[in-house]
């Protein structure tokens, strides 16, 4: 056997050493972009990611309400691809359908509602703001708006309060009375407006037609979108029915597919990405790997990204039950050495994302600084509101349930499959578990992006192929990691 001399390290092992700060490299003016799929010296990558996140392809994960919430900060979902092919493809067609802007056009309300129907409606939607107009649908006329927001709407054009809500639209475009809700809509869209006041031909106001989302949403600037304006979105697949899913995904709209493996230094990697590049024109990445060796595999595959990782996620139980696997840390070093080498050789750069064993925020800066592209996470976001599972109440607080596609509640054979007959899950490689609850994915997100965006800050990288470059990582010893953390003082926080 060969032996490595070098011991395999994960992410807490390291820290970051800062560089020297500059003007160039404040909060504000760092740019999180990163490629997304692989693409040629001197050319620019034809899909990226505004921030350098994405889900995890989990049951407990990636649905379209996660990906619809990640997409809108500027990441991507991989939709989770161990259910039938047709529930996956209506999830991808969900988020493609989600028209971030959108007023309320679900309404079904026409004039003839009664207030009953419209609180009915409210309580089920959430939606602050309900349009009513002339014949329920979106393309009748508007008649009026009914909102729970204390900058009602009047219809009363000398109303004050009204007037000042409209001044700073003046210079924006206005909605003429008699425009249809889905014209509003795009006119809202067009111009990134919150609110479009409606007005005639006086310029009297008489609605204000607000965005569905207006309650959270300010216009977020890392918003993940193609050209016809729709979020983007991905998906998991596997390397056993990919012929029926591929199509189906494809024909649902998804910008991005993600072969989905324990363990992807496999030829069954490679039939599939003949599969799909000999017949579709759609991206797909491949993985996990975890060495030089696996990486070039699927390069020369044709992989258009390259998932680095085995046994690191917090669910993951492969470690103990097979014995394969490596640090994290080390298994990015490794393959985003052999990435630069093949850009060296070959004029192509593959991305490669490090998945699984995010527990801290810092690690992410600290795998992007290893040479990781972007990074996928579950547990991170297992713990928001908009992930598929389950919230319960535990203590004084709650949690939120969350399980690996190795365990037996998930039974994805399929991602841990050797190939031959069998098509059963024989061993469980995963846990069911609780994940602390904590609110919100952007509020979450938001907290995340500030940290990462300081990290690299202090490390004087305005970018993230920069911090890739300049950074200086060192190892730590077990004692230094005590220093870190708060030490030798009595916490007030806690009861003695
Ligand atoms: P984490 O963010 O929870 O640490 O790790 C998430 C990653 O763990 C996933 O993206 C996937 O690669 C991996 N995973 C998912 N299910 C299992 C399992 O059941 C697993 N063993 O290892």
């Amino acid at each position: 056997a060969y032996i490595y001399e070098e011991v395999s390290r994960t992410f807490s092992e390291y820290l970051l050493i800062p560089n020297l700060t500059t003007e160039k490299c404040t909060p504000d003016n760092i740019d999180l972009s990163t490629p997304l799929v692989k693409f040629k010296k001197d050319e620019e990558c034809s899909l990226k990611l505004n921030i350098p996140i994405v889900s995890a392809i989990m049951q407990s994960v990636s649905n379209d309400t996660l990906a619809i919430a990640l997409a809108r900060c500027g990441g991507l979902s991989f939709i989770y691809a161990s259910q039938p092919i047709e529930s996956q493809a209506e999830m991808v067609k969900r988020v493609k359908k989600y028209k971030s802007g959108f007023v309320v056009s679900d309404s079904n309300l026409t004039i003839d509602s009664t207030l009953k129907d419209v609180i009915e409606l409210k309580n089920r939607t959430g939606h602050s703001t309900i349009a009513i107009t002339d014949d329920g649908t979106a393309s009748g006329k508007l008649l009026g708006l009914v909102t729970t927001r204390d900058y009602r709407i009047s219809r009363d054009p000398l109303d004050k309060k009204v007037k000042d809500f409209m001044t700073p639209f003046s210079k924006l475009v206005v909605g003429k009375l008699g425009i249809s809700l889905s014209e509003a809509n795009d006119i809202i869209w067009e111009n990134k407006l919150n609110c479009l006041p409606i007005v005639d031909d006086e310029q009297r106001l008489h609605y204000l037609v607000f965005r569905k989302d207006y309650d959270d949403h300010k216009q977020n600037p890392y918003e993940l979108l193609d050209s016809n304006k729709r979020l983007r979105v991905g998906a998991g697949i596997n390397t056993r029915d990919y012929k029926e899913r591929v199509p189906a995904l494809v024909d649902a709209g998804v910008d991005v597919l993600c072969i989905d493996s324990s363990d992807g230094f496999s030829v069954w990697q490679k039939y599939t990405l003949d599969y799909i590049k000999s017949n579709y024109n759609i991206k797909v990445g491949a993985g996990n790997v975890v060495d030089r060796e696996g990486f070039l595999y699927l390069a020369e595959a044709g992989a258009d990204f390259v998932k680095v990782g085995i046994g690191g996620g917090s669910i993951c139980i492969t470690r103990e039950q097979k014995g394969i696997g490596r640090g994290q840390a080390t298994a990015v070093i490794e393959v985003a050495k052999a990435r630069d080498e093949y850009f060296e050789k070959t004029g192509v750069y593959i991305p490669i994302c490090s998945d699984g064993g995010i527990v801290h925020d810092y690690h992410i800066v600290l795998a992007l600084a290893m040479g990781a592209d972007f990074v996928m996470m579950g547990r991170y976001f297992a713990r928001f509101d908009e992930s598929p599972t389950k919230k319960v109440k535990s203590g004084n607080g709650y949690v939120k349930e969350y399980w690996g596609e190795g365990s037996n509640r998930a039974r994805n054979w399929q991602r841990y499959d050797h190939g031959g007959e069998s098509t059963n899950l024989k061993f469980e490689e995963g846990v069911d578990s609780y994940v602390p609850y904590a609110g919100k994915l952007r509020d979450n997100l938001e907290i995340t992006l500030s940290k990462i965006k300081a990290t690299m800050s202090s490390c004087g990288a305005a970018s993230i192929s920069e911090l890739q470059k300049t950074a200086r990582l060192t190892v730590v010893s077990s004692t230094s990691i005590i220093e870190g953390g708060a030490h030798d003082v009595i916490l007030k926080d806690k009861d003695y």
